[in-house]
């Protein structure tokens, strides 16, 4: 069986994950690459629908309930969108994945990360990312610009101060813990630079059509 590349963008709210996953995604196409983009929460549809439970309504959820509604979500987006495509021998590019769990519901909202890390072994396998971004910037310039950009603010940019200053440490942290899997990401500078370092760390650590 081909096996395709698996990559994660993860980071804080307005982080750029999106711009810059565009531009990987541009870059990895003109070379040829089937490349598979998605998200999380969502990336088929029965995960999107569970997206627009968690981000658009306030319904209260217990911490653990909120990370099993995001499991439930990451369960159907593996099965129908992220093991075909690697099974095919296509790059998956995914905005957020398990990290994001670990940082906002166990660093953020103070789950025990035993708790999601039992979840991700059931649900996620062996089936993790060969190669994780973390764009990394102060959550002040972020959450900035996020909000300069939409109308209204999701359930989590309307989270304390304290909230995401807590999601930058957990990040970092999950990034020292696994050094051969994750490459942190100045993502303060502009565009053009973040986009540089990002495709300078995909092609050091997957080689491949990045090295052409
Ligand atoms: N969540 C998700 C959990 O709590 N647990 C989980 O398990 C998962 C999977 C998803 C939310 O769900 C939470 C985390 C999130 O809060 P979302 O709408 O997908 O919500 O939100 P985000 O993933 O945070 O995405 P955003 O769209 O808010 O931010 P991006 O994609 O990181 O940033 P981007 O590229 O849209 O850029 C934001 C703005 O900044 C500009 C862009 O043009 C844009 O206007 N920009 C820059 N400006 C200056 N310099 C640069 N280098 C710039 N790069 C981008």
């Amino acid at each position: 069986m081909t096996i395709g590349r698996f990559i994660t963008f993860e980071g804080g709210e307005g982080a750029g994950k999106t711009t810059q996953i565009a531009r990987l995604v541009r870059v990895l196409r003109a070379r040829g690459v089937e490349v598979v983009q998605t998200r999380e929460p969502g990336g088929s549809p029965s995960a999107e629908a569970v997206r627009d439970l968690l981000l658009h309504a306030d319904h209260g959820w217990e911490p653990l309930s909120e990370a099993l509604l995001h499991y439930a979500a990451r369960c159907e987006h593996l099965t129908a969108t992220i093991r075909p495509a690697l099974a095919r021998g296509a790059w998956v590019v995914c905005d957020r994945f398990s990290d994001s769990t670990r940082a906002y519901q166990g660093f953020g909202l103070g789950l025990d990360i035993g708790t999601l890390e039992a979840l991700e072994h059931m649900v996620v396998g062996s089936t993790r990312p060969d190669l994780t971004l973390i764009l990394d910037l102060p959550p002040e310039v972020g959450l900035g610009r996020a909000t300069g950009r939409k109308a209204a603010a999701d359930r989590y940019e309307r989270m304390s101060e304290t909230f995401h200053s807590r999601l930058r440490e957990g990040f970092l942290a999950i990034a020292a813990r696994a050094p051969e899997r994750c490459a942190v990401i100045d993502a303060e500078p502009g565009e053009e630079q973040v986009a540089e370092a990002v495709f300078r760390a995909v092609r050091e650590r997957l080689g491949g059509p990045a090295a052409a």
